[in-house]
């Protein structure tokens, strides 16, 4: 069992960390940005996946106290590399529903910025449209201020929630993540092949960025150049990582 009590101690007792996946351009096969991905390893439990303490965490504010350590810890990585004299590359944070309605999550952003001495384009944030269900207006404007910082925004696992078209005319994001559930069918459902290329159509057409999870082909990634998709993450080119073999995989990608 997953108790919120162990929660509590994976914070304070420093037991969460890091992973880093690279974001690729397909032409070049550089990276082009990195998701930051928590992982809590548990002393005799070993590592919980995100997919079953985040829920849970959710719950309560104890998202909130994980995610603002991962905001610090992201722009503490990001310091780092600069200091260290690395390629910037930004990277994106993944936020709950709970953290963008927050208060004060922008000037936390914001100072935690100033702290290290990081600018803001080294910061993403990625929300999911389980975000906007409810509190779409508060949303909007939350997603406004961050723009105003300088920070931009991504729509995370797009294709997989309700009311899509609406939320991408009514919100400030940059970025539309494709949903790896269509990586992952397009080459073998005629169907889910027409949707990503409409998915594709709109996110071009509306000049925004788009991305598409869960590359794990060079058949994948072929059809997403050839469609116009020209980003990509995946374990085609690297799972997520611990910062130590990073930048061996970022060097390696090319
Ligand atoms: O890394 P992995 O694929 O196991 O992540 C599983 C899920 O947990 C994904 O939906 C991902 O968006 C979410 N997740 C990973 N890291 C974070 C985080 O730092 N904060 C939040 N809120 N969700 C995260
Ligand atoms: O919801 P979000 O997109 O933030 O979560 C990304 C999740 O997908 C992470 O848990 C990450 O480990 C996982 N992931 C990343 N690349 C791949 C991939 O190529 N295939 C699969 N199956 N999962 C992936
Ligand atoms: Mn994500
Ligand atoms: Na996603």
């Amino acid at each position: 069992y997953l108790l919120e009590r162990d929660l509590d101690e994976a914070i304070e007792r420093d037991q969460l960390s890091l992973v880093f996946q690279p974001k690729v351009d397909l032409i070049s096969r550089k990276a082009v940005g990195l998701e930051a991905l928590v992982r809590w390893n548990h002393p005799t439990r070993g590592q919980n996946s995100p997919s079953a303490f985040i829920p849970i965490a959710e719950h309560s504010d104890q998202i909130i106290r994980i995610d603002r350590w991962v905001m610090r810890n992201a722009v503490a990585k990001q310091a780092e590399r600069h200091s260290e004299g690395l390629p910037s590359l930004p990277i994106a944070v993944n936020l709950s529903i709970a953290d963008i309605l927050s208060p004060n999550l922008v000037p936390y952003l914001t100072g935690l910025l100033a702290e290290y001495g990081v600018p803001p384009q080294a910061l993403e944030i990625e929300v999911t449209e389980s975000c906007f269900m409810r509190q779409l207006a508060e949303t909007r404007n939350v997603l406004r201020a961050l723009n105003d910082s300088g920070i931009s925004t991504s729509l995370d696992d797009f294709g997989t929630g309700f009311s899509s078209l609406s939320y991408l005319r009514q919100l400030p994001l940059q970025c539309l993540k494709i949903d790896q559930s269509f990586t992952h069918s397009m080459l073998q459902d005629h169907n889910a092949e027409k949707l990503t290329q409409a998915i594709v159509a709109m996110g071009n057409a509306l000049k925004m960025k788009i991305v598409a999870e869960g590359v794990e082909t060079r058949e994948q990634m072929n059809w997403l150049l050839a469609h116009g998709c020209h980003i990509g993450q995946g374990y085609y080119f690297s799972p997520p990582v611990p910062p130590e073999d990073l930048q061996q995989v970022i060097e390696r990608l090319e």
